[in-house]
């Protein structure tokens, strides 16, 4: 059966804009029948003027999901359900299982002496701690203790496994992961432990205290293309953006914005996705601009508010929201005596490695400089 015919026409020197004949229409059906299309009737739609996300602009409140994430504990085992995650949907990439862009997201709940099973997969993940104490993952054997705002990276093909030791209390913790590209990429790998759980083979946190000491870096060879330092700690995130604070004037679109880097390479923590942490001081309120790549927030610290092509989100603290590849938006502080802390994790380093990134303030020239 011919599929129904599209033709997305254009009146605009240089762009397709051929009308329906009873002729084309037949050829169109002639074409159809031997898996061919005329490139003039669908050009403009899969060449469009600039990035068009369908991804919608959404904020996801802690205080909506939080019992409900406690809820799945009753309801299912980490045996059966492998991890007990409540996904983070987005109307226009149900699809897909994306949050925004191609990055997925989710909140996961473990409960005291709980353990999940080891696996590793060509996706990458970071997971950013909400709450609770005594939670511990172990990637490639390395075990990490995991507090509140902290983060946690398992590379592409790092076996991991998490748990809450015996006496700690429930955790959650949000994941961030890049199925939805890698799956898009059709390239994405699963493999189950074969022992269902990993050795530790070195000490405690040993990651981040051989590799996040203030500029120092041990005479020690480290060739993957990943950071060493699997745990980024939220003290001294915060130290470093207070003593930045301190001395600089931010950025008019970001406030204080730090990125979270290899310490090997300067770049950043994993190839296909990238961290930062951004401190928006006391009353301050950035400048809208819009850029290609996908972010999902995560409010760390304080609350305030977000434009997002127009639209405000209020966000308060351990919220997620997100902002589309090239949506306009710009950040708002509540409050005028406290700062704000926004976790950010994106896909720009896929954007910059494949020479796709692009940045635009608010009000240049009308929007007409040449973005190219
Ligand atoms: C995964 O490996 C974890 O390791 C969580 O905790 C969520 C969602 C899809 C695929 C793999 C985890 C995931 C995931």
């Amino acid at each position: 059966m011919a599929r129904p015919h599209e033709n997305h026409r254009e009146d605009v020197a240089g762009r397709a804009n051929v009308e329906d004949t009873p002729e084309l229409l037949a050829y169109y059906n002639d074409l159809d029948r031997f898996g061919a299309g005329a490139l003039w009737t669908v050009a403009n739609k899969i060449e469009p003027w600039e990035p068009k996300s369908e991804s919608v602009p959404m904020l996801w409140r802690y205080n909506d999901l939080r019992s409900h994430v406690l809820r799945s504990v009753e309801l299912v085992t980490p045996e059966k359900a492998g991890r007990r995650v409540i996904y983070l949907r987005n109307p226009g990439r149900d699809d897909v299982a994306a949050a925004v862009g191609w990055l997925y997201s989710g909140l996961q709940v473990m409960h005291p002496g709980e353990a999940a099973s080891a696996h590793r997969h060509s996706a990458s993940a970071v997971r950013f701690i909400l709450e609770g104490a005594g939670a511990y993952t172990v990637v490639d054997g390395h075990k990490m203790t995991l507090g509140r705002n902290d983060f946690v990276l398992t590379p592409n093909g790092t076996w991991h496994e998490h748990a809450v030791a015996a006496d700690g209390s429930p955790s959650i913790w949000q994941d961030c992961l890049d199925i939805p590209f890698v799956n898009a990429m059709e390239a994405n790998f699963y493999e189950v432990h074969p022992d269902l759980s990993q050795a530790v083979g070195f000490a405690v946190d040993d990651m981040t205290k051989t590799w996040g000491n203030a500029g120092l870096t041990p005479a020690v060879q480290w060739g993957k293309p990943y950071s060493p330092m699997f745990k980024y700690e939220w003290e001294p995130t915060y130290e470093a953006l207070s003593r930045y604070a301190a001395c600089t004037d931010g950025s008019p679109f970001d406030g204080v914005l730090m990125e979270y880097v290899n310490p090997t390479t300067n770049g950043p923590v994993m190839r296909t996705m990238g961290a930062s942490m951004q401190m928006l001081r006391p009353g301050e309120r950035t400048k809208a601009h819009r850029h290609t790549g996908s972010y999902l927030y995560t409010v760390a610290k304080g609350s305030g508010h977000s434009i997002i092509n127009g639209k405000r989100f209020d966000w308060s603290e351990r919220d997620i929201f997100c902002v589309p590849s090239w949506a306009w938006h710009e950040h708002a502080n509540a409050s005028a005596t406290e700062d704000a802390c926004l976790f950010c994790l994106s896909d720009i380093p896929v954007m910059r490695a494949l020479g796709l990134f692009r940045e635009q303030a608010f009000g240049d020239n009308g929007g007409h400089q040449p973005i190219l």
